[in-house]
């Protein structure tokens, strides 16, 4: 059989995606809970990635909401495989194809290799996989980390890309013990790039915005390897919110400044959209009540809570000299002009770690 027309040309790398092909490459067929933003992500990913694509993806909502019996969405060639394992499966699926290019048993040509994986899998469980794949420059692939904010296939369990203080499975609100998840949630866009000088493109995305975010899917496929792509996706399931609000949650994060739409292209650090708009000062944060007390995880909230979340959404912004990126406050070279904030402990009944 003959390989389908490629959609998307070969863009120069870093262009603004102008024209989108109709064709879909995740379509109808998956299970996924109404509302579930993940689910967008991997047709934003698919879409921009074209038909010349391979995908891997760990144990998790877009694999097991996925791969119903006799019955799938992707319309791409897909691949299982172990929680934990995205780092691996991207280099091992990379190696295969350079290894049958080189035999002549398969044509010489651009074959996008994908590997995704959610916070559960990726930020926590492989993150050892990940460290290896964005260390190893002879192959060409894009890890996409979906962050759902919880082992959502096992039913909700807190991981450490959890907020602060959020109801989980694991981390109920009651009376004694009103917060009961005490860590601060893990940045792994910056740990990954902070720590891996040989990858290349690293970004933060959102799935409320998707042009940004298929500009970065695609930028990272163009650039080649080895590169990270993390989306922020709102999931009604776990967040205990109406399905419609799904999309506005996702713009609201951002709106607030908990999300920060940013990426590293070989090195340079640059904003994006509303959020460089914030970065310059053209744009204010919303307070992040707006965001929280939306959603029925954080229901429990008592407002000294709201303030100890704000305060450090505002540490992130007004203290650290990567606004929203790297917590760095002071280098030899100085600190951040008009910074000084310290961040208040939350209070009774809200530190119980
Ligand atoms: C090694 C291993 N441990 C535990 C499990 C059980 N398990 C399956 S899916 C899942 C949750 C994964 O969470 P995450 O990676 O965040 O994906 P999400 O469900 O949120 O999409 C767990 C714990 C497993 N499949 N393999
Ligand atoms: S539990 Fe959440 S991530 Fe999983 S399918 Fe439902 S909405 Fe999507
Ligand atoms: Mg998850």
């Amino acid at each position: 059989m003959t390989a389908p027309e490629m959609t998307i040309p070969d863009l120069e790398i870093n262009r603004r995606l102008t024209i989108l092909p109709m064709q879909e490459f995740y379509t109808s067929g998956h299970r996924t809970c109404q509302g579930c933003e993940s689910a967008l992500v991997m047709r934003y990913m698919a879409k921009v990635a074209g038909p010349r694509t391979l995908v891997t993806g760990t144990t998790g909502c877009m694999y097991v909401a996925n791969t119903s019996y006799n019955s799938t969405p992707w319309a791409l060639p897909w691949a299982h495989t172990q929680l934990g394992s995205a780092g691996s499966s991207a280099v091992g699926t990379a190696a295969a194809l350079k290894a049958l290019m080189r035999k002549g048993k398969i044509p010489d040509e651009r074959i996008n290799v994908i590997a995704f994986c959610s916070d559960g899998g990726g930020g926590d469980m492989g993150l050892a996989t990940l460290s290896a794949a964005l260390q190893d420059t002879r192959y060409n692939l894009l890890i996409l980390l979906y962050d759902n904010e919880s082992y959502a296939n096992t039913d909700i369990q807190a991981s450490g890309m959890t907020p602060w203080g959020a109801v989980t499975a694991f981390t109920p609100s009651g009376s004694q013990m009103r917060i009961t998840h005490h860590r601060w949630k893990k940045n792994v866009p910056a740990l990954l790039m902070a720590g891996h000088p040989t990858g290349r493109y690293f970004a933060n995305a959102s799935s409320g915005f998707g042009m940004d975010l298929m500009e970065k899917v695609r930028t990272a496929l163009d650039v080649g390897g080895p590169t990270f792509v993390q989306t922020h996706d709102p999931c009604p399931k776990g967040w205990d919110f109406d399905p419609r609000m799904s999309h506005e949650l996702a713009i609201l994060a951002v709106e607030c400044g908990i999300t920060v739409l940013w990426d590293c292209l070989e090195g340079e650090l640059r904003y994006q959209g509303l959020t460089r708009q914030q970065v310059d000062g053209a744009v204010k944060r919303r307070p992040v009540a707006d965001y929280l007390r939306r959603q029925g995880r954080f229901a429990h909230f008592a407002d000294d809570d709201i303030d100890f979340f704000q305060a450090r959404i505002d540490e992130m912004w007004e203290d650290w000299i990567l606004p929203g990126v790297l917590r760095i406050k002071q280098t030899p070279f100085g600190p951040r002009p008009e910074s000084g904030r310290s961040v208040p402990e939350p209070t009774e009944g809200g530190n119980h770690g």
